[in-house]
């Protein structure tokens, strides 16, 4: 059976733990408690030597990097069309994930680390400067994702794809941190229709939404 290490409340664990019920995998769940420092632990960083989480282990084999992992999900599930076939469906799935954790993820991480994270985790008042800073960074981004999605259901067009379950982890923080999505009509449109799958949202731990 798959097994999914993961700190639920972290939306890296949210993308591949909504994604695996989407699919419906038969996986087991082993907690990482990252306020607790398990991903420093010697057993953990046997399996990711980046001592981080998410980490995937099928038999023999283990996977780190949360797209990548998503990647591999949906390849064992041709049928759902979620991993593309042809070649410019899969350069686009792994255009976005690229662009997800690039830019999209270290982007939007600011506001929210400085919102809710750090409520979370005791560390104090949010930072104005930072969340000035993770403001500037956050428009640009989000023009290119409304752009891109005007006209279009989900990122590759009609079709969902694990491209959708990469970029949307970034807006599971969004109200939460009152990201401003005023100026964003599409990028809104897109998550409130992608919010709703039954894998997500049995995958969403409060304050994410
Ligand atoms: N690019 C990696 C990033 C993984 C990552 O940074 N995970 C964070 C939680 S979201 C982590 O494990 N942090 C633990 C630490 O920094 O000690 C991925 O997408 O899997």
């Amino acid at each position: 059976m798959l097994k999914l290490h993961v700190f639920p409340p972290s939306p890296r664990a949210l993308k591949v733990l909504a994604l695996a019920r989407h699919l419906n995998h038969d996986f087991e769940i082993v907690i990482v408690e990252l306020f607790k420092g398990e991903q420093r632990a010697p057993g953990y960083a046997a399996l990711n030597p980046n001592m981080r989480m998410p980490v995937l282990e099928d038999g023999d084999y283990t996977l780190w990097e949360s797209n990548a992992i998503l990647q591999y999900l949906a390849a064992l599930k041709p049928e759902s069309g979620l991993w593309p076939s042809d070649p410019r469906g899969q350069a686009d799935v792994a255009r976005w994930c690229n662009w997800e954790s690039a830019h999209w993820s270290p982007g939007v991480t600011p506001i929210a680390f400085e919102r809710v994270v750090k409520k979370l985790a005791g560390r104090g008042e949010p930072d104005p400067k930072e969340v000035e800073r993770g403001l500037a960074q956050f428009h640009p981004l989000a023009e290119v994702l409304n752009g891109h999605l005007r006209g279009k259901r989900w990122l590759l067009g009609e079709r969902l794809s694990v491209a959708d379950f990469a970029v949307a982890t970034g807006m599971a923080f969004s109200a939460a941190a009152q990201f401003p999505l005023e100026k964003y009509g599409e990028l809104t449109r897109w998550y409130d229709a992608f919010r709703v799958l039954p894998g997500w949202q049995k995958s969403l731990v409060p304050p994410q939404a």
